[in-house]
C-alpha cells in the first residue's frame, strides 16, 4: 500500500477518497495515493482562507519573508529528491525535474526579498495643502489553479507572490500530478504559515475547480491551463466581478532566417520543440524557415532527433521522457494523423515506442512541407510534434509567425541586427526570443502572452504585484 497524501484545510490534514498518482515512465509504479477533495472540502477551504485573510493581510513583513525564505531553503536542500518526484510523476527528465525544482526555489527566494521591498508613493495633490498616498493592498482570497506540465514551478510562481503581498489561498493543482504541489504545501505549512492562509484541495476540476469558480468568497483566480477551461474561468469570474488572470497556451513560432547560425537554429528548435516532451505552452511548434537555409536546417534537425534517447525519465542518458498519460498520447497521435491527412510530410518520428518499463513513449515527430493554414499549425498539440513551414523571406516569415490566434512566445534565429530589431518590435507575442529557445524563461521578469494566449496582468518578477494587489489612493488635507 503506498503512502496517502491528504489535503490541507484550515491548517489540518484532511482525509478523502484517494486516487493513485501514476508514473508515466512506468505505469506499474505508483508515486502515492492522493486524496481528492469533495465540494464540501473545497467550501471549507474557501471559508478557512477567508477567515485567515484579515490577520495575514496585516502580518509583519518579516513573518512573510521568513516563511518564503525557509521554503526556498528547504526546496534547495531537497532539490534532488523533489526533482526526482517531479520526473516520476510528470515524466520530464531528471535533469529537467531538478532544474524546475531549483527554479521554484529561486522564485520563493525572489518573493522573500520582495516582501521586504513593498512600497507606495506619496504625491502632492493638485489641491494645495492636500497630499496623496498610493498604496498596494492584498486582493483577498486567491484561487490558484495549476496545470500538470510544470508541477512545481507554476505552483511556486503563483503561491509565492500571493503570500508575499498578503493574500490567502485556495490551491487546486492538476489532478494528474499532485505530488510536487503536496510537497511545497507541506514545506510552507511547516515553515510557519498560520492556519488557513494556504489551503490545498487536490481533486477534479469538475468538483473542486467548479466550487472555486462558483464561490462569491473567491476574490481573484489565477489559472494556467487549456483555452476551453480558461474561458470558463473568465465567464464565471465576470459573473462574480472578480479579478482573474489566464495563461492558456500557444502555437509559438520559431523563425529561422538564411543568415542564421545553423547550430544555434538547431539547438533552439530541438530544445524549444521537443524538450520536456514538447509539453510546454511556450514550445516552438511552428518552425518557419526561409528558403535558402530550409534544406540544411531540416537535415540538421533530423540528424539531431535521430540521436535523442527517448526513455524512462529517471534513467541516466534519457533526453526525452514519456508523454504524460494515455489521453495526451491519444491527442498527439490524433494530430499526427491529421497532419498526414492534410498533406504535411512526416520527415521523422511519430511512432509509439516500447521500452523496458511500460510507459507512454513517443518518438519526437517533425513534419515538413506544412502550411500555416493546416490544423497542425493552428491548434495546440502539446506534445513532441513540430512542423516546418517554408517561407520566401523575412517579411513572409514575420507575417506567418503572427498569423495565429495565440501570442505567448515568438522566436527568431538570425545574425541580422536589422531583422532582430524589427522582429522584437513587430512580433505579436508577450515574449520575444532572439537566438534563444521560445521556451525556458527567467524567474525574475514578466511572463505571459498576448492575443488568445493570456488574459490579465503578467506573472512573475515585480510585475506579479499587478495581479496580487489592488491599488488604493488616499487623500489627506493636513
Ligand atoms: C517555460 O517555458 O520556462 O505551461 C515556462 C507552460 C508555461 C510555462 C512555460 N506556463 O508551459
Amino acid at each position: 500500500m503506498s503512502e496517502l497524501f491528504r489535503n490541507l484545510i484550515g491548517g489540518e490534514w484532511v482525509d478523502g477518497e484517494a486516487i493513485p498518482n501514476i508514473n508515466p515512465s512506468d505505469t506499474n509504479d505508483v508515486v502515492g495515493e492522493y486524496a481528492r477533495a469533495s465540494k464540501d472540502d473545497a467550501q471549507a477551504a474557501i471559508a478557512a482562507a477567508k477567515a485567515a485573510f484579515p490577520a495575514w493581510s496585516r502580518s509583519g513583513l518579516l513573518e512573510r519573508h521568513a516563511v518564503l525564505r525557509k521554503t526556498a531553503d528547504e526546496i534547495t536542500a531537497r532539490k534532488e529528491e523533489l526533482g526526482r518526484l517531479l520526473s516520476r510523476e510528470e515524466g520530464k527528465t531528471l535533469a529537467e525535474g531538478i532544474g524546475e525544482t531549483v527554479r521554484a526555489a529561486q522564485i520563493f527566494d525572489f518573493f522573500a526579498g520582495e516582501a521586504l521591498r513593498l512600497a507606495g508613493e506619496i504625491l502632492p495633490s493638485v489641491r494645495p495643502g492636500v497630499s496623496v498616498e498610493v498604496t498596494r493592498e492584498a486582493v483577498g482570497v486567491v484561487g490558484i489553479i495549476t496545470p500538470w506540465n510544470f508541477p512545481i514551478a507554476i505552483p511556486a510562481w503563483k503561491i509565492a507572490p500571493a503570500l508575499c503581498y498578503g493574500n490567502t489561498i485556495v490551491f487546486k493543482p492538476a489532478d494528474l500530478v499532485p505530488g510536487c504541489s503536496w510537497a511545497i504545501v507541506d514545506i510552507l505549512h511547516r515553515a510557519g504559515l498560520p492556519k488557513g492562509v494556504l489551503n490545498l484541495v487536490m481533486g477534479q476540476g469538475s468538483v473542486v475547480g467548479q466550487t472555486i469558480l462558483d464561490s462569491p468568497d473567491i476574490d481573484a483566480i489565477t489559472f494556467t491551463g487549456s483555452v476551453a477551461t480558461g474561458r470558463r474561468v473568465a465567464a464565471a469570474s465576470v459573473e462574480h466581478m472578480r479579478k482573474f488572470q489566464l495563461e492558456m497556451g500557444g502555437k509559438n513560432p520559431l523563425v529561422v532566417l538564411d543568415d542564421a547560425n545553423l547550430d544555434i537554429a538547431v539547438d533552439c528548435a530541438v530544445n524549444g520543440a521537443f524538450f520536456s516532451t514538447g509539453q510546454r505552452c511556450t514550445a516552438s511548434s511552428r518552425l518557419i524557415v526561409t528558403e535558402g537555409i530550409h534544406d540544411r536546417f531540416v537535415e540538421a534537425v533530423t540528424a539531431r532527433l535521430k540521436g535523442l534517447v527517448v526513455d524512462n525519465a529517471l534513467k541516466a542518458g534519457t533526453h526525452i521522457g514519456p508523454v504524460v498519460d494515455e489521453s495526451q498520447m491519444g491527442q498527439d497521435e490524433k494530430y499526427l494523423a491529421i497532419g498526414r491527412e492534410e498533406g504535411a510530410k512526416l520527415a521523422f518520428g511519430g511512432e509509439r515506442l516500447t521500452r523496458e518499463t511500460p510507459g507512454f513513449y513517443l518518438q519526437p515527430a517533425l513534419f515538413t512541407e506544412a502550411t500555416n493554414q493546416m490544423r497542425i499549425s493552428r491548434e495546440e498539440i502539446f506534445g513532441p510534434v513540430a512542423s516546418v513551414i517554408r517561407v520566401k523571406d523575412y517579411d513572409e516569415a514575420l507575417h506567418t509567425a503572427n498569423d495565429t490566434p495565440f501570442g505567448l512566445s515568438s522566436g527568431i534565429v538570425t545574425t541580422s541586427l536589422k531583422h532582430a530589431t524589427h522582429y522584437k518590435r513587430n512580433a505579436q507575442a508577450g515574449m520575444v526570443m532572439v537566438n534563444v529557445p521560445t521556451a525556458g524563461v527567467d524567474f525574475h521578469v514578466p511572463f505571459g502572452g498576448s492575443k488568445g494566449s493570456s488574459y490579465g496582468p503578467k506573472e512573475q518578477g515585480r510585475y506579479a504585484a499587478e495581479f496580487y494587489t489592488t491599488v488604493k489612493t488616499a487623500y489627506t488635507a493636513a
